[in-house]
């Protein structure tokens, strides 16, 4: 009886970290950093700039900087963030990058801080990814894959969904 309930619990082990290691997206470390979560929003084809969106984990004891990025899907690559004026959002080219404070998380969001693509060369086609490349102060270079996707379902209120499907028109 114990040992057919300790094997069980070792397949159900197995099976958690096989499964995990697929649907997790990939991290990247380079010098105290991770960056994970790396996308960008599916835009239409006449679409002129867009933008990435990253988390960096900075695991280290000193601060970090996010000076900037390029890619070859766009003419110039800048990190900029949003900030509130007069009740407008407006965005701002943080020239001197973004600051990683120690021991924190930055996410970089729709509407917050964010990688920008001036001048896009390609299309940003759902399903697709590309290559950037982000440059840190101290820790260097690093490469890193953007996956385009449509995530905008997840961060809408379901219920509005719900309430279309129970409509009869
Ligand atoms: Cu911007």
């Amino acid at each position: 009886m114990n040992l057919v309930s300790k094997s069980k619990n070792v397949t159900l082990v197995i099976l958690f970290f096989t499964v995990s290691s697929f649907s997790y997206a990939e991290s990247y470390p380079v010098g105290d950093l991770t960056v994970t979560d790396i996308w960008s929003r599916p835009l239409p084809e006449v679409s002129v700039n867009g933008a990435a969106y990253l988390t960096i984990h900075n695991n280290g004891a000193k601060s970090e900087r996010l000076l900037g990025a390029t890619s070859e899907v766009a003419e110039n690559v800048q990190v900029h963030t949003h900030v509130n004026q007069d009740g407008l959002m407006k965005m701002v080219h943080l020239e001197q990058g973004a600051e990683l404070p120690p021991g924190e998380v930055v996410k970089f969001h729709p509407g917050g801080l964010h990688v920008m693509l001036l001048g896009l060369t390609s299309a940003l086609k759902e399903g697709t990814e590309y290559d950037l490349t982000l440059e840190f102060e101290s820790a260097g270079k690093l490469d890193v894959v953007v996956q385009v996707e449509d995530r905008s379902e997840s961060s809408m209120d379901h219920s509005s969904h719900m309430k279309k499907s129970d409509s009869s028109d």
